[in-house]
């Protein structure tokens, strides 16, 4: 049986970070496996696990209710029946309702093949303050679902986020476990609490806006192609993708200064430059740089925004800042 935990939060509160650190304490002799559903089509969070040790399935494309059907269940298949982990930690979206990813872990296919622990729902308090974010139900119900709240970033939050925290914290069952973090810093040993609530969870609503069902297909660039771009949309949020290919390598200053200023709510990327290769990880205004030291195959890029943005002329700046 393998140990199966969901590692839940809305857009960028740390779900990957919290899985790296995870990861780092996994013990030599046990083999772990990350699942992870990105709401875009390139799939960015991948990358940013390769160096992890861990056996990694992406599926990409989507909210989790709608991957949930077949690419799910087929990427949760391989990883339990032919690579066998002693440990899998699933990161569904951001934008995701944790309905169907509990209903299809709990459902008698997989009886025999995982246990289901405490699910873990990342917060960054400072979203709470957020009334787009506080209204959106897919982020009120990742919490509803959660055994174990984990409040991270505390190393950024000021009197108000701890305030609007407590009191968020008292509305709450008196028994809800929280942890307060920064950086995803939280043991494994965590990992290993039954799973509690069974609470029902009103069913997610269904916003099949999808303008691109391209899915898997979008992960490769056939032929010679130098490039290609995937939209996804769902709700009041779309994102728009670029993959480029490996020989492409961006000018340094002028991607930052393209990553700094696009009017989106998240970015990430994972771009050749001169130097090296860099990954860039903002939310909001809060911009993260460093760099890899393997050489992806490609370049990936990916933006989410909430409301309408205008993807052209964003990759037409994209376009310019090319060296090759
Ligand atoms: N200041 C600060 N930044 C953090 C902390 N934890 C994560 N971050 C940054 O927050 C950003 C988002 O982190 P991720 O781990 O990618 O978040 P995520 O929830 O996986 O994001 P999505 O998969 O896009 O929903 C990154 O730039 C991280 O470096 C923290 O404790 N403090
Ligand atoms: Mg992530």
């Amino acid at each position: 049986m393998t140990q199966t935990n969901l590692i839940t939060g809305f857009l960028g509160s740390g779900k990957t970070t919290t899985i790296r650190h995870l990861l780092a304490q996994k013990p030599e002799n046990e083999k772990w496996a990350v699942l992870v559903n990105e709401f875009g089509e390139i799939g960015i969070d991948g990358a940013l696990l390769a160096d992890s040790g861990a056996v990694l399935k992406e599926i990409p494309g989507g909210c989790m209710c709608c991957v949930n059907g077949l690419p799910m269940q087929i990427g949760l298949n391989m990883l339990l029946k032919q690579a066998k982990p002693d440990r899998l930690l699933i990161e569904p979206t951001g934008l995701g309702h944790p309905k169907q990813i509990l209903s299809l872990l709990t459902s008698d296919v997989y009886s025999g093949w995982l246990t289901l622990n405490a699910s873990l729902c990342l917060l960054d308090a400072r979203q709470l303050s957020d009334p787009r974010v506080v209204a959106n139900e897919n982020f009120r119900d990742q919490l509803a679902a959660a055994d174990i709240i984990i409040a991270n970033k505390t190393d950024t939050y000021t009197e108000h986020d701890d305030l609007m925290l407590a009191q968020w914290l008292s509305t709450q069952d008196a028994s809800l476990q929280i942890e307060r973090v920064s950086q995803g810093k939280i043991s494994a040993e965590l990992l290993n609490q039954p799973r509690r609530n069974e609470r029902e969870l009103p069913e997610g609503k269904h916003h099949h806006a999808h303008q691109s069902k391209q899915g898997l297909a979008a992960l490769s660039l056939p032929g010679h192609q130098r490039w290609r771009r995937a939209l996804n949309e769902a709700g009041d949020y779309s994102s728009c993708g670029w993959i480029f290919d490996g020989e492409t390598l961006f000018d340094t200053a002028g991607f930052l200064d393209w990553a700094r200023q696009a009017p989106v709510d998240r970015l990430k990327a994972v771009i050749r430059i001169k130097e090296g290769t860099l990954r860039v990880n903002r939310q909001g205004n809060d911009l993260h740089i460093d760099t890899l030291s393997t050489a992806p195959l490609d370049n990936r890029i990916e933006l989410i925004s909430h409301g309408k943005t205008d993807w052209n002329a964003l990759q037409s700046i994209l376009l310019r800042i090319r060296l090759s």
